[in-house]
């Protein structure tokens, strides 16, 4: 009989070959004319699966609150620096996406990470505090440049608020709140912030939702899907920045000599 030749390439999340395009089999008809939601879509792409409506309307949510958080931050400022040095619009936009990691947005998987090997561990908070402090590492998810007890994350309380009203378990966010407590006795800017309330509230919407194996989870966790979900908002107000320097026709940037300290012999 007939022998296939051996792909190079596999692929298990959408075919364009026939008539109409599919995500992990759903027509984009019907991705239109059932109103999926970016999370839907998402849901299909990257989680292969139909996600519940509360789970896809959580992941938009993710998007939107992460979409931009001023100019100043790591990413922004690179997108900003490169559109004022005449680059094209992907170019500033990778620019800043290459900032996203372990300090800047980028904590969401390993924090998850983290709290679930606690929690499977049966770490008590001073336990994974101080442990990874004996390590000289610093707990991702935790700490932030300028919100702190004093000054709340908006973000991190509309997460929140989300879980508490339509999670079935909050297992992984209580812990992480416990570690939080343990922490703001040390510093009050080390609070559970939004990468590590994103990473946490996964963890508890991917065991209680009743769609994963723990198989299943564990690879996600261990491939790394969510810092995927900083990356997608993210872009959305990198692309801003960029078009608004563009927009206003602003010149090169150059850093002011004044905010350098120059400490060559
Ligand atoms: N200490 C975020 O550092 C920051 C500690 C800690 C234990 C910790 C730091 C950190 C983990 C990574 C993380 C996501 C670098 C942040 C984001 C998106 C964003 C950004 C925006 C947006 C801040 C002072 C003392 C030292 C440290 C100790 C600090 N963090 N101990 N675990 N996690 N976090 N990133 O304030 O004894 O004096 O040596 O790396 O989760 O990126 O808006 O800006 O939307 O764009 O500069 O929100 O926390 O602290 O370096 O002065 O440290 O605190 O060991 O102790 P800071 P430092 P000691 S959300």
């Amino acid at each position: 009989g007939k022998v296939r030749k051996p792909t190079s390439i596999i692929s298990t999340i959408c075919d364009d070959r026939g008539d109409e395009l599919t995500y992990n089999g759903v027509p984009i008809s019907e991705v239109c004319k059932e109103e999926y939601v970016l999370g839907d879509v998402i849901g299909l792409l990257w989680f292969k699966r139909k996600l519940p409506s509360y789970a896809s309307r959580f992941i938009e949510m993710c998007l939107k609150l992460v979409a931009d958080h001023g100019p100043c931050v790591s990413g922004a400022h690179n997108t900003i620096v490169a559109a004022r040095a005449g680059k094209d619009l992907v170019s500033s936009l990778v620019s800043g996406l290459l900032t996203i990691g372990p300090r800047f947005g980028g904590a969401i998987d390993d924090s998850a990470r983290v709290f679930k090997d606690a929690i499977d561990r049966n770490l008590t908070p001073e336990q994974l505090v101080e442990g990874m402090k004996s390590k000289g590492k610093r707990i991702p998810g935790i700490g932030h440049l300028i919100k702190s007890a004093d000054d709340i994350d908006k973000r991190v309380v509309i997460l929140k608020q989300y879980a508490k009203t339509h999670f079935s378990s909050s297992k992984y966010l209580e812990y992480a709140l416990e570690v939080e407590k343990y922490t703001l006795q040390k510093a009050n800017n080390l609070i559970l912030n939004v990468d590590g309330c994103i990473g946490v509230l996964f963890l508890d919407l991917l065991h209680s939702c009743d769609l994963f194996t723990k198989e299943e989870i564990k690879e996600i966790i261990d491939v790394g899907y969510l810092n995927g979900f900083f990356v997608v908002g993210r872009s959305i107000g990198l692309i801003g920045h960029a078009l608004d320097q563009k927009r206003m026709r602003q010149p090169l940037y150059r850093h002011p000599y004044d905010d350098v300290l120059y400490a060559s012999d």
